[in-house]
């Protein structure tokens, strides 16, 4: 039975009542949707119950807003493209501590939560990794009462919705907001004039001076649209801030003047395509005209929107003080020319106090090594958008290699290396040097990617600024990836260590000693046994998939990648399928395994699709083949999401977390999967190290060239055709690929993948593939022994604490931003 409290958990500042929960909801459906109960949809009663527990926040956001308002205390600006928020209900019923309350009030309208939950669409508003770690740190800011606002782009289509067709990805538009959102705020009234293109012109200002003005082209309107970001456990409630593109006035009177209207008005709907859709590439930046807009758009809006809430009169030398952007990689960096314009155009600063100011303002955070990720913009494009902002670009790169030259004078091939701007193979601008220059700080995503960001991929930037660079390890909040998703073990938790972990994660450690006591293992295994049944029960009514929850359950999801290596994991199980085969293991002596597989494509990345078409063809003969026995089964669900994700991770026993050393800059999924009890199979790679450093060696199937190695291998001459012919069992799968057998008999339809890996295989798949699969072999000899299997997830939860946001969030205001916390009293 569940028991209800009349009031809420903790504070809010309308206590609510199960009466007066359910009276705001018949409120909102009737008056808000226009529906009465027994005709509302799920939609409506969606919407409905969205507005209600919403307004549950609202005197607490305000409280907030105008109380860091009037202390005028030092605000962190998150500057971030993307955001992958996942769905937003639980998330809010948990901080307003309203769950039970709107549980009871529901039931008592012969209403299900649970069925009123199912139905909400995500915002899926980033492509993987970096835009939910922006989602994961703003939850954190919050609930740490770290004033601060996070700063993007509200997209009309999110990521886009992944189907396959003939085993193939087809992409679906994500129009997420069809019904509207219930979570966002629209502020027409607080729009602000985004310009783009034109010319720059010599001026006298009033004091005599000359001054460059920059005459746009253009102007569009950026309309903000707010989202609460409630804390947990706390009444701090920040902002999420994203702009919306849409025609100025200027812009419709024109419409209306102009003889063509026609033209005009697909004119006006170019102003607002900027914030259409999210670019679903998440490392190869194509140097798209609308993506520099929309990076402008973003950035442009949000300085002005927080220059604007100081006081009249305010010193801007005092600016940092104030305020400190952090850049969410390279795609917000134009804000360090935008400010500078500000400052020197359009508030007369001397430059060198304004580029004082500004460096000390930003901070940049890399979440990449891939030399391709990193963004470049060509001259031509930028000074046709942002003429101003290039010659801008321009001089600090002037007074930025003067520095060099006076350093290491005669040394010009590093001043080449060191140049913001790249001559080859078109004139462009490197956006991560210019980030470098333009920030304090320069921060990597985990220890092992801060290493080699500073002796590698910045190796000149941090000779020259050795104090420039630090790290901060990625986290995640343990609010959503522990708590919401899987609450039978944050039960099983409260009941063994006491509540109050949530926001104090290290206090896991505090479960080691029970991993000894085989009662608390047993309810550990029920745990993971419950999870796994509800994730199979979710896939047969998502996806058709029937699944035995009575498995190992190995689970790989991520964007899809090559140097994530999904290939590696498919080689394995084309191995044991070929083993089978062969009669050189038997399948009754297998460990029964479900291999779950989650993953997006860019849809312009042919050799990930067709990782994706081969990965579904071997699932549908393995699948199939009676030589199994029921032992391998490989489930593929299409349109991997945060929503997914919530249900899956909390099943999983073994987190494949496999690219090749010195590729993956952290990783965060492989924390949620450690911090839900499953033992990771991985390399030296990204967050992978600590958590191999943090649960122990005796806890972690590590396997693999390590980052040294691989480079040594690169170095002496990479052949993968000779462990191809070096090693039978590698062979053997790679021939079963070619021979036709998933395809129908065509052996030629996976050449595009298989000639790259015997001839190429930029990612040493070929390299790491024997350890992999003794590293393999040891999972099924391990998961043999449920006890000592259990004791080492049990392990694996107590030890990974570290990776809460809470403690990344902790590490960004030690070592990059200094704000002070300021918790607001009711
Ligand atoms: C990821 N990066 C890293 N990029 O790959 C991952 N890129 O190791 C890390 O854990 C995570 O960032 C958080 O630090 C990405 O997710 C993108 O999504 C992306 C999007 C647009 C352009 C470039």
């Amino acid at each position: 039975m569940l028991q209800v409290t009349e009031t809420t958990e903790r504070s809010t500042s309308t206590p609510a009542t199960v009466d007066s929960f359910k009276d705001e909801f018949l409120r909102q459906l009737r008056y808000e949707q226009g529906v009465e109960l027994g005709t509302a949809s799920r939609d409506d009663l969606f919407q409905a119950l969205a507005r209600t527990v919403r307004n549950y926040m609202v005197d607490n956001w305000l409280t907030t807003v105008e109380t860091q308002k009037a202390a005028g205390s030092k605000v962190v600006a998150y500057l971030s493209a993307e955001y992958l928020m996942g769905p937003q209900l639980d998330n809010a019923l948990l901080s307003t501590g309203l769950t039970d309350v709107a549980d009871t009030a529901l039931s008592s309208l012969g209403l299900s939560l649970d069925d009123i939950r199912a139905t909400e669409v995500e915002p899926g508003l980033g492509n993987g990794g970096l835009g939910r770690l922006a989602a994961c740190f703003i939850d954190s800011l919050a609930t740490k009462n770290i004033p601060a606002i996070g700063y993007g782009i509200r997209y009309e289509y999110g990521i886009f919705r992944q189907t396959f067709v003939d085993g193939r990805q087809v992409e679906q538009p994500d129009s997420w907001l069809s019904n509207g959102t219930p979570w966002e705020i629209p502020h027409t009234d607080q729009a602000v004039e985004v310009a783009f293109g034109g010319h720059t012109e010599q001026a006298i200002d009033q004091t005599g001076r000359s001054v460059t003005r920059w005459v746009p082209g253009e102007t569009v309107l950026a309309v903000p649209y707010n989202y609460m970001v409630p804390g947990y456990g706390t009444a701090n409630v920040n902002t999420l801030r994203l702009w919306s593109a849409k025609a100025t006035n200027a812009f419709n009177l024109h419409i209306f003047n102009s003889g063509d209207y026609e033209s005009a008005v697909r004119a006006q709907t170019v102003a607002e395509n900027i914030s259409k859709v999210l670019y679903p590439e998440d490392s190869t930046p194509q140097g798209k005209e609308l993506r520099l807009k929309q990076q402008y758009f973003f950035v442009a809006a949000s300085i002005k929107d927080f220059l604007r809430t100081l006081p009249e009169g305010f010193d801007l030398k005092k600016l940092p003080e104030r305020i400190v952007f952090q850049l969410n990689d390279t795609h917000p960096v134009i804000g360090v020319p935008e400010l500078m314009r500000i400052l020197v155009d359009e508030r007369g600063l001397a430059w060198e106090d304004a580029w004082d100011i500004t460096r000390r303002s930003f901070n940049y955070t890399c979440h990449t090594l891939l030399p391709e990720a990193l963004e470049v913009w060509s001259v031509d494009l930028l000074g046709r958008l942002l003429p101003r902002h290039l010659e801008i670009i321009y001089r600090i790169n002037e007074q930025f290699l003067a520095g060099i030259r006076a350093t290491y004078p005669g040394d010009e091939l590093r001043v080449r290396r060191m140049s913001i701007i790249q001559e080859q193979p078109e004139r462009a601008v490197r956006m991560a040097f210019l980030a470098t220059v333009g920030s304090t700080k320069v921060n990597g995503v985990a220890a092992l990617h801060s290493d080699l960001l500073r002796d590698k991929v910045l190796d000149d930037f941090s000779a020259y600024w050795p104090d420039k660079f630090t790290n901060v390890t990625n986290g995640i909040t343990p609010r959503r990836f522990v708590q919401l998703s899987n609450p039978s073990l944050a039960n099983l938790i409260d009941d063994t260590i006491g509540t109050g972990w949530l926001n104090d994660l290290e206090r896991l450690k505090e479960l080691e000693p029970y991993a000894e006591d085989a009662s608390f293992r047993k309810a550990f295994r029920e745990v993971k046994q419950a999870n796994k049944d509800r994730f199979v029960s979710l896939l047969a009514q998502r996806d058709g998939i029937e699944l035995s929850s009575d498995a190992l359950f190995d689970v790989m999801v991520k964007r899809l990648h090559e140097y994530k290596r999904q290939m590696l994991k498919l080689l394995h199980v084309v191995t044991i399928y070929d083993r089978v085969l062969k009669g050189e293991i038997k399948a009754a002596d297998l460990t029964p395994r479900v291999v779950v597989f989650g993953a997006k494509a860019a849809p312009g990345y042919k050799m990930a699709k067709e990782i994706i078409f081969l990965i579904n063809s071997v699932a549908k003969v393995v699948n199939n083949a009676p030589e199994l026995e029921g032992r391998l089964r490989v489930a593929f669900p299409a349109n991997y999401n945060v929503t997914l994700a919530e249900k899956l991770i909390p099943a999983a026993d073994l987190s494949e977390q496999i690219s090749l050393a010195g590729k993956e800059a952290s990783g965060t999924g492989n924390m949620k999967f450690a911090l839900n009890g499953a033992l990771t199979i991985g390399t030296l790679d990204g967050a992978n190290v600590e958590i191999h450093e943090l649960v122990g060696g005796e806890n972690f199937f590590l396997f693999g060239m390590t980052e040294p190695e691989v480079q040594s291998l690169s170095d002496a001459g990479y052949h993968p055709t000779s462990f191809y012919e070096g090693n039978a069992s590698l062979r053997g799968a790679i021939d079963l690929i070619s021979s036709g057998i998933f395809s129908g008999g065509d052996r030629t339809a996976f050449e595009f993948v298989i000639s790259d890996l015997l001839y190429k295989d930029r990612f040493m798949v070929l390299a790491d593939y024997q350890t992999y699969i003794e590293a393999q072999e040891r999972v099924e000899v391990a998961y043999a022994d449920q006890e000592s299997w259990s004791r080492k997830a049990i392990l694996n939860v107590a030890r990974t604490g570290f990776f809460t946001s809470d403690r990344s969030i902790q590490d960004y205001l030690d070592r990059i931003w200094h704000a002070p916390a300021f918790p607001v009293t009711k």
